[in-house]
């Protein structure tokens, strides 16, 4: 097969990619480890900036977010059993945050590809990449896979590395021409989606002695929460009855507010870590989203960022094809990075300012109590958290 761009990995990242170059007029082929029907139903992430929200509807795949997104405008800190609204109308005008699963953003995003005879194979296996370390023209960057068994080629102009953080294509750049940055956190989440209506109009991010706790949603039927566990966390230890119990204690409050329980019908762990590798390109191999970089949860970043990668990207291809230019596309490391940096810096702080670190000391649980009274109670310090929630600007 030949292709202008191959796209390794059918996540947010992959599939946003594919749409906005074919609104560009620019071929691409997506190469996809898993069945669609795999993709699709990953629990992931649930809340989407500003910018991806309006990125989405502005080119077309945004008819079901508008209706059955839940805009929000204001999170909610819960500290010392009170809670603290920050409010987005007044701190980042015409900027909330909006709800709607990571999955039903894939479900669009693969008919509209579909729809539009996009190219998509699913379930190609032994992925893997050469002559893409070449910038000369002669080369022929290839990916290399098994579709129904049978050896398949697909040479393009460039490669996306789409593929997420156990991707292929990362680890097929040389050694030692990436720079890695990491932080692993000693503690991960354990998440839970229940068949409960949501105890809360917004999102509660609870900082308590026992651990940190999230009550998040994705209907007005279904909730999402999330509690601090040890990195390794056995979910076996955890009956439903051991998780609800543990979220009443975090997320208690003198406010008379109640959590309302409902059969839970998924849960599991994640481990928490900040990774960044740069650059974030090499040769004709552009790596985009998780492949390249990984923020805490805590933010609500990881797939916003996905999608700020690829709109960089995306623009940059535009450009080559249109006229040639390739200093977008040599800037497209550079021009990430600094919002990868910047992401990355939110995503650690508020990890840092609501999560109970082990061995720490009485001195930094009066530290994080006085951030967060800072944070509630002055304009500047919850300004600042707001314009990083809402999404800082894309560039
Ligand atoms: P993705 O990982 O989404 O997509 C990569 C794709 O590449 C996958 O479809 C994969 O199957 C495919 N692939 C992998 N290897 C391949 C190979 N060798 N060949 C071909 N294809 C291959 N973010 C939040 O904001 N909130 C959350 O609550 C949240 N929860 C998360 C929970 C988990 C368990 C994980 C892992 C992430 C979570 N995230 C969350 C972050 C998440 O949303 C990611 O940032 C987002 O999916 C990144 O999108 P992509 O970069 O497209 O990578
Ligand atoms: C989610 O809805 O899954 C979610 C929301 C906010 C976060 C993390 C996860 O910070």
């Amino acid at each position: 097969m030949r292709t202008q761009v191959g796209i390794v990995g059918a996540g947010p990242a992959g599939l946003v990619l594919s749409h906005l170059l074919h609104l560009q007029g620019i071929e691409s082929v997506v190469i996809e480890s898993r069945s669609r029907q795999y993709c699709e139903e990953r629990v992931r992430a649930g809340l989407l900036e500003q910018g991806t929200v309006d990125l989405l509807i502005e080119t077309g795949v945004g008819e079901r977010l508008k209706r059955e997104g839940l805009l929000h405008h204001g999170i909610k800190l819960r500290f010392g059993r009170r809670t603290h609204r920050i409010d987005f109308k007044d701190l980042a005008p015409g900027r909330g945050v909006t709800i709607y699963p990571q999955q039903k953003v894939l479900g669009d995003l693969f008919d509209a590809r579909l729809a539009t005879k996009g190219r998509i194979v699913f379930e190609a296996e032994g992925v893997t990449l050469r002559d893409f370390d070449r910038s000369e023209s002669s080369a022929r960057p290839t990916i290399e896979f098994r579709e129904n068994g049978k050896p398949s080629e697909l040479i393009a102009d460039y490669i996306a590395g789409c593929d997420g953080f156990h991707g292929v294509c990362r680890p097929s750049i040389p050694h030692g021409a990436l720079t890695v940055f990491e932080r692993i956190y000693p503690f991960g989440w354990l998440g839970i989606l229940a068949q409960a209506p949501p105890s809360s109009d917004e999102l509660i991010y609870a900082y308590h002695e026992r651990g940190f706790a999230l009550l998040t949603m994705r209907s007005p039927q279904i909730s999402r929460l999330y509690l601090q566990c040890k990195p390794d966390e056995d979910i076996n230890d955890w009956p439903d009855e051991r998780i609800w119990n543990e979220l009443h204690r975090r997320l208690e409050s003198d406010e008379g507010w109640t959590l309302t329980e409902g059969p839970i019908f998924q849960k599991g762990v994640t481990g928490m870590r900040s990774f960044v590798v740069e650059p974030m390109q090499f040769g004709k191999l552009f790596l985009a989203g998780d492949a390249a970089h990984i923020v805490p949860p805590t933010g609500a970043k990881g797939l916003n960022l996905a999608v700020a990668d690829v709109r960089i990207l995306a623009r940059a291809l535009t450009e080559f094809y249109r006229s040639g230019r390739r200093d977008l596309l040599a800037q497209y490391s550079t021009t990430c990075l600094r919002r990868v940096w910047q992401v990355q810096r939110f995503s650690w702080w508020m990890t840092a300012m609501l999560h109970i670190f082990d061995g720490d000391n009485p001195f930094d649980r009066r530290r994080q109590t006085a951030e967060l009274d800072y944070v509630t109670t002055s304009r500047a310090a919850a300004q600042t958290l707001a314009e990083n929630y809402v999404g800082l600007p894309m560039s």
